[in-house]
């Protein structure tokens, strides 16, 4: 039977894993009608609980334990069935979104250069929320070449979610985290992820160059909605063979976001990790529309209005380098 519950797989995509706490961060503390029998890996026929997901698919299949409620007890299932699968099931293609979702930043103040990164070297990665409106739940890997990296440690209690979860896999770490309040969630900047990776001797036939991406991001609304989702990849170059980034305004481009966007005015500018000394509005034409010359760091509120309506780039200029993002001004 197609409806039939599996306990754990709350996200109904046939594997119980850590993203199935999204759906249940956003029905939880939920009712219905119990589920009479064992708990065990296998469909079990459940009365409907008349609540879905947009019309997709009823909150039944959330109460892992069958009791009638959807709480703790359920993530618990959860966790004990965690890595099992419907028969047939077959694991989706990867995919990785780039784009401003979430922002992977190389902390700054370590001993590795990423551009020149040595064996025993520590490289410290932190991902956060970025440009995401309403973000309520969000899972994804963080995926690493395990021929040059050895996780040394993953950081938790990092995210200001309710449940949080993560879990070293063969080539990253999964983590999934959710609120159980609908009236909350996520804002930018927000600490989703921090691990440490220790640097490998790599064979001289590998080349330098290896990256740390995100892969298979879901990103839930409070209604259990997906929304769009992409992220930032890192570069990290070993021996030393990678020509520097330094000189030139392309590599030395920083990671910026700004919220709302469109706006009517008033926006939030978010440079993680950047300290800059101004920051120029031009319009899609090049002209200079605006610029304020307070030096900053990390974000800054800042003021559109009365600048003619349309495509607007945002300069952030530092010592090191420039971010740029563009923003609709919208009347
Ligand atoms: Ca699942
Ligand atoms: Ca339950």
């Amino acid at each position: 039977m197609n409806d039939c519950v599996w306990p754990g797989d709350f996200d109904r995509d046939g594997i119980v894993s850590l993203r199935d706490v999204l759906p249940l961060g956003a029905g939880w503390g939920s009712e219905g009608s119990e589920r009479p029998g064992p708990v065990t890996w296998g469909p079990h026929t459940a009365t409907d609980w008349n609540i879905s997901f947009n019309n997709t698919y009823d909150f039944k299949h959330l109460d892992g334990n069958g009791d009638g409620t959807t709480d703790s007890l359920d993530l618990k299932v959860m966790q004990v069935f965690e890595g099992l699968s419907v028969p047939g099931y077959v694991a989706p293609v990867d995919t990785y979104n780039v784009g401003d979702g979430l922002w992977m930043t190389h902390v700054n103040g370590t001993q590795t250069n990423p551009d020149n990164v040595q064996t025993g070297q520590n490289a410290i990665v932190r991902i956060r929320v970025g440009s995401a409106p309403g973000l309520y739940g969000v899972a994804f890997e963080a995926e690493f070449d395990t021929v040059y990296w050895k996780l040394n440690s993953i950081l938790n209690s990092t995210s200001a979610s309710d449940m949080w979860l993560s879990k070293q896999k063969s080539s990253g770490i999964e983590t999934a985290s959710v609120f159980t309040d609908t009236t909350e969630g996520f804002v930018v900047g927000q600490n989703l992820l921090i691990f440490i990776l220790r640097a490998k001797t790599i064979p001289d036939s590998l080349p330098d160059t290896t990256f740390v991406r995100i892969k298979n991001i879901r990103g839930i609304l409070a209604d259990g909605s997906d929304i769009p989702m992409s992220a930032n990849y890192l570069r990290y170059c070993f021996g030393g063979g990678c020509p520097a980034y330094v000189g030139t305004k392309e590599a030395r481009m920083e990671k910026i976001a700004v919220y709302p966007n469109p706006t009517t005015g008033r926006l939030t500018l978010l440079a993680p990790d950047m300290t800059w000394e101004s920051i120029e509005a031009f319009a899609s034409d090049g002209r200079l529309l605006r610029r304020w010359d307070e030096p900053g760091s990390e974000q800054a509120e800042l003021d559109l209005s009365g600048l003619p309506a349309g495509w607007v780039l945002l300069r952030v200029k530092s010592r090191d380098g420039v971010g740029e993002q563009r923003v609709l001004l919208l009347r």
